[in-house]
């Protein structure tokens, strides 16, 4: 009898716990607690981290999980890596639900770096208006290029004010579109973008507002993940989870 265990915190982790709900497989859903009122999910759902890889194998064991869907972000690198070693530890069987990474197109002007660190790099220069679609917990990297002023897209408002001196804070959780993207990077005067690599239609508009504008990209590759099983569409996860 399948039980399921679905690594979420994204759009496509969304949309299989939807399919998983309809077609009646037990399954739990899991978020890191990051944000502050998370999506409810049509699954029982539970918040926080496991403890480690030795948490995460122990969970699996005690609750009968026969098969796991890692269906984080693609930056979300060390749950990644935890649930490859916990389910190798645990034996259980172990996939990916991932999505491919974006591709400059035509009309792009986008700089790709490694990492947060290599983003913050490409920023000393003069004075600019840069968009950061990051996230809370990378924006304390920015505090060293103090000469921008940074347009900061959060989930939460934040408790601590955040310590760049000059920033404007837009409170917004995704998924995005594009005229709503080009409206906010129009009314703040955005000329440069900073994002993660992260793939999906959830966080892609500001791609294609950027385009249009003709504002250039910074564009943050993805993290080492392990080699598993990658799977990209629900129902090929669902014929795996339950056959
Ligand atoms: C807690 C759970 C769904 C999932 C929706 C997707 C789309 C909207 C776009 C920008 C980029 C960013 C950020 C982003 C997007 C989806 C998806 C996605 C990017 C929620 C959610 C959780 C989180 C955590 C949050 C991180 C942050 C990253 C904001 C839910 C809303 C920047 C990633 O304030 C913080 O501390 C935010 C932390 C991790 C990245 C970071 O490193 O800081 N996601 N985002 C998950 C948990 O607790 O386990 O409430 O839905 C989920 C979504 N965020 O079901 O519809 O599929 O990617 N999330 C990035 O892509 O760069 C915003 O502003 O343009
Ligand atoms: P991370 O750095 O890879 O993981 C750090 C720790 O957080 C993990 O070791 C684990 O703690 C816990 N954790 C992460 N994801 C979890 C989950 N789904 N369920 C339970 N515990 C989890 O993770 P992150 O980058 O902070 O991402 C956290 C969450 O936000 C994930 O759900 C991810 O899908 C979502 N998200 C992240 C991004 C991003 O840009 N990073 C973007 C969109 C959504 P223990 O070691 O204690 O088990």
């Amino acid at each position: 009898m399948t039980k399921l265990l679905i690594l979420g915190g994204t759009t496509e982790a969304s949309l299989l716990a939807r399919a998983v709900a309809d077609r009646g497989v037990d399954a739990v859903f899991s978020y890191a607690g990051r944000v502050a009122a998370p999506k409810t999910q049509p699954v029982p759902t539970r918040i926080g981290g496991f403890g480690g890889v030795v948490g995460f194998a122990n969970y699996i064991q005690q609750h009968n999980i026969t098969h796991v869907v890692d269906a984080t972000h693609p930056f979300a690198a060390q749950m990644s890596w935890n649930a490859y070693h916990g389910c190798e530890a645990a034996g259980v069987p172990l996939v990916a639900f991932s999505r491919p990474v974006w591709t400059a197109g035509d009309g792009d002007n986008w700089t790709h770096v490694a990492n947060i660190d290599g983003a913050v790099s490409t920023l000393r220069g003069p004075a600019r208006r840069v968009l950061l679609a990051l996230g809370k917990q990378s924006v304390s990297a920015f505090a060293s290029k103090p000469q921008h002023h940074y347009i900061l897209r959060l989930v939460d408002v934040p408790q601590i004010a955040p310590d760049l001196p000059s920033h404007s804070i837009v409170v917004s959780r995704g998924p995005f579109d594009v005229a709503g993207d080009r409206a906010l990077m129009q009314s703040h005067g955005v000329d440069l973008v900073i994002c993660k690599n992260s793939g999906g239609v959830g966080a892609e508009a500001k791609l294609f507002a950027a385009r249009e504008l003709g504002v250039p990209v910074v564009m943050i590759d993805r993290p080492e993940v392990p080699t598993r099983q990658e799977m990209s569409t629900i129902k090929s996860v669902l014929d795996w989870a339950t056959t």
